[in-house]
Parts: structure tokens; C-alpha cells; sequence
């Protein structure tokens, strides 16, 4: 406890947003026109509004009802860690929601928002992934590879392994999320993530999948992938901002 005294006492945002108990729908940083021609304007907003604030709306329905009090105060990484530990009454709704939250989240705040974001990795993450992967084509390629493969809704990550600190690629399904120990087979800290759920790309691509996996490349904001690289190295699993409101 003395140390939450002191969290206060410091009085960030952030910290003081956890005291807070309800999740807030995060705005987007770039407008919803701002990613096409390889994201349509009226994909963003659905996915934006309905489909991110549903998952936002149905959390805060978890953590009021009767069995959700635990789960009051945590950051929603702390919430994504833990779910295994759930009751069985809420665990799989939480993985849903708290993972649909999280994922979105950090999915939307990987795209680029702004002309200057850089195109490619850069810096350490590029070292990293020529390591990994040979060269920053075959990353592509195996994450794209990854991403066709999800059957059904899911999404492809790249992610961290937070003993080794190595890079890997791998999948999820529904709302799933990396850090979720105990329920992903390959668990780790995502740092960069594609939804390849029908929602985000039926309406401008179809059926067709691999050309919406394509177009996400040209709007990957690398700047902010590279942040997130660094944080998952020193152990952060908080990677996003999660707005929080009374
Ligand atoms: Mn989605």
C-alpha cells in the first residue's frame, strides 16, 4: 500500500487515470479518411466507434457487475495478464472484452499518422528483425504468411519474448492477445499487431484478405512500433495510453 501512496503522491495522468474505474473509448490521433486508399474512411469509423467502443462498453459492463470487482483499479495489461486466473463466469467474456479493448488499442495506434512516420523500421527495431528474420522482406512475408493463416477472426503478431528478448511472430484468434500466459500457446508482448477479423477490411477489400494485409503495410507507423520495441525490452507491458474516465 505505501507504495500507491507514493504512485499518488506523484500524481501523474497516467497513474492517476488507473484510481479511475471506467474505460473510455481512446480517441483515434489521425482522422478516419487519413489511412486510405489502403483503409477506407467508413471501415475506420465502424471499427472505431462500434466495434472498438462495444468491447470498451462491454468491460466496464464486466468490471460493474458482481463478479468484475477484482478487476477494478488494474491497468488493462494487468487485467489481459491475469485472465486466467478468472472465475470461470467471467473469464471468457473478459478475455473478449478486456483483449478486444487492448488489441484495438494498440492496433489503431500503430497506424501511421502523419506523412513523416517513418515507412520502415528503423533503428534497433530494423537490427532486430534482420536478425530474426534475414532481411525486412522475409519478416514481411512471414507475418503476412501468419496473418492469411488466422482462420476465421483473429490477428498476427510480432512480439517480444520477455525473458529472451527475442522477436517472434505469431497468431491469435477472436480476442485473444499474446499476454494472455495460460491461455496463447506462444505467449509474449505484442508490439505490433494486424486485426484480420472480416470487419476491418470486408468493405473496400472483400473477401480478400491478402490484399488488406498488403495495403496495412503502407500504413504501419514504424516510429511507433519501434517505441513500443523498446518499452517490451525493459519489461513494460503497458504500451498504449488506456484512457480512463468516472
Ligand atoms: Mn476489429
Amino acid at each position: 500500500m505505501a507504495l500507491r501512496h507514493v504512485i499518488r503522491a506523484i500524481g501523474t495522468r497516467a497513474q492517476q487515470a488507473q484510481q479511475m474505474s471506467t474505460y473510455a473509448l481512446p480517441p483515434l490521433k489521425y482522422k478516419y479518411d487519413a489511412l486510405e486508399p489502403h483503409i477506407d474512411a467508413t471501415t475506420m469509423q465502424i471499427h472505431h466507434t462500434r466495434h472498438h467502443q462495444t468491447y470498451v462498453s462491454s468491460l466496464n459492463g464486466i468490471i460493474g457487475g458482481e463478479h468484475g470487482a477484482k478487476l477494478k483499479g488494474l491497468a488493462l495489461d494487468e487485467v489481459v495478464k491475469s485472465v486466467a486466473t478468472l472465475p470461470d463466469d467471467i473469464r471468457t467474456a473478459t478475455v473478449n472484452h478486456a483483449g478486444g479493448h487492448l488489441n484495438h488499442t494498440l492496433f489503431f495506434d500503430t497506424l501511421r499518422s502523419d506523412e513523416s512516420a517513418s515507412r520502415e523500421p528503423t533503428g534497433d527495431l530494423k537490427v532486430a528483425l534482420e536478425e530474426t528474420f534475414g532481411s525486412i522482406d522475409s519478416f514481411k512475408d512471414e507475418f503476412s504468411g501468419a496473418a492469411k493463416k488466422v482462420f476465421g477472426s483473429g490477428w498476427a503478431w510480432l512480439q517480444v519474448d520477455p525473458v529472451t528478448k527475442k522477436l517472434s511472430i505469431t497468431s491469435t484468434k477472436n480476442q485473444e492477445n499474446p499476454l494472455m500466459k495460460d491461455i496463447v500457446a506462444s505467449p509474449g508482448t505484442p508490439i505490433m499487431g494486424i486485426d484480420v477479423w472480416e470487419h476491418a477490411y470486408y468493405l473496400l477489400h472483400r473477401n480478400a484478405r491478402p490484399k488488406y494485409i498488403e495495403a496495412f503495410f503502407n500504413v504501419v507507423d514504424w516510429d511507433v512500433v519501434g517505441a513500443n520495441f523498446s518499452k517490451a525490452l525493459e519489461g513494460n507491458t503497458a504500451l498504449v495510453e488506456i484512457p480512463m474516465e468516472d
